[in-house]
């Protein structure tokens, strides 16, 4: 595509994106089982999920940069080496207007160890299922098992909250240098999330950062392996690099990745509200 091709499909985008609202991507008329009112105060949920340190925070502070200008960082990034999140934190995506809620969340979560005891399952069902609360901590000590033990074998019956409340996409992060993906460990320990999350009617879309940091010659192979970890379609799978806190600008092929990543995802999420409000209506019959 030619440099004005891509200008002009990022302005568009960001038009279309920065005062989102939930449904219109598919078509609001389109939501037959929708209850009255109910796509309205739609917001499309997004959860980000990745190891502690693949750049999952920095990833939402480079959505709201490019929708809504460099000053605009949300999430706090880690210091190498860090802790990571502690805390599920919820951004919220900004509205034409004061009056209206803006058309998407994103809650950025604790890195997963991918370490699937009870907790960190029961965790998975909280956040996929609203029941984890913005500003709460995960916790995953004994009390995080003991909620587990209760919940049993069944954790995935939680008590489900309205479909507005829960998360209607996921957005999976890998790093595209990350040894552990390079080693193909991944996979195996991937292959549980993957099955609980498509049960729950839930896309994955699939975003590699540290583009930067790839060899040229890698990038396919690098594409093909995290389609094939994730569960992802090509059409799923998004490469970019994340823009810094340190870095002034963030060149165009970067923003239109992010931009059509961030599209993909809404229009995944408005497919999940859709199809879980028919099955809401056939499980009434
Ligand atoms: N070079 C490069 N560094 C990145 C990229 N994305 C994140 N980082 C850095 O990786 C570290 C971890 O990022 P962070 O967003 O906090 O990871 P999180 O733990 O998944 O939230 C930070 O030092 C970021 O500056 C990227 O695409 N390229
Ligand atoms: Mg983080």
């Amino acid at each position: 595509m030619s440099t004005e091709g891509i200008q002009g499909e990022v302005r568009d985008l960001k038009a279309k994106l920065q005062n989102y609202q939930a449904g219109s991507i598919e078509g609001l008329n389109s939501f037959k089982d929708a209850r009255e009112g109910e796509m309205e105060g739609m917001q499309i949920k997004v959860a980000v999920f990745g190891m502690t340190g693949v750049g999952k925070s920095s990833l939402v502070n480079t959505i709201w940069k490019v929708l809504y200008g460099k000053e605009s960082a949300p999430a706090i990034e880690q210091a190498s080496g860090g802790e990571g999140t502690q805390i599920l934190e919820e951004f919220h995506s900004r509205s034409a207007s004061d009056s209206e809620l803006g058309g998407f969340v994103f809650s950025d979560t604790r890195g997963f160890n991918f370490d699937f005891n009870n907790a960190e399952e029961n965790e998975l069902f909280r956040v996929l299922y609203g029941i984890e609360s913005s500003g709460q901590h995960l916790e995953r000590g004994e009390w995080a098992e003991e909620m587990a033990k209760e919940a049993g074998q069944a954790a995935h019956r939680l008590k489900k909250p309205p479909l507005a409340d829960q998360v209607h996409v996921a957005l999976w992060v890998i790093k595209g240098n990350d040894i552990r993906f390079e080693n193909d460990q991944y996979i195996g320990k991937f292959a549980f999330v993957q099955q609980k999350l498509n049960r729950e009617g839930v896309t994955i879309v699939t975003a590699v950062t540290h583009f930067d940091k790839l060899k040229s010659k890698n990038k396919n192979e690098v594409r093909r392996k995290a389609m094939e970890v994730t569960g992802s379609s090509r059409g799923n799978t998004f490469l970019f690099a994340n823009w810094l806190p340190d870095e002034e600008d963030y060149d165009v092929q970067n923003q239109l990745e992010v931009l059509r990543m961030l599209k993909t995802a809404l229009a995944c999420g408005e497919r999940s509200v859709k199809s879980r409000q028919v099955l809401r209506k056939l499980d009434k019959k």
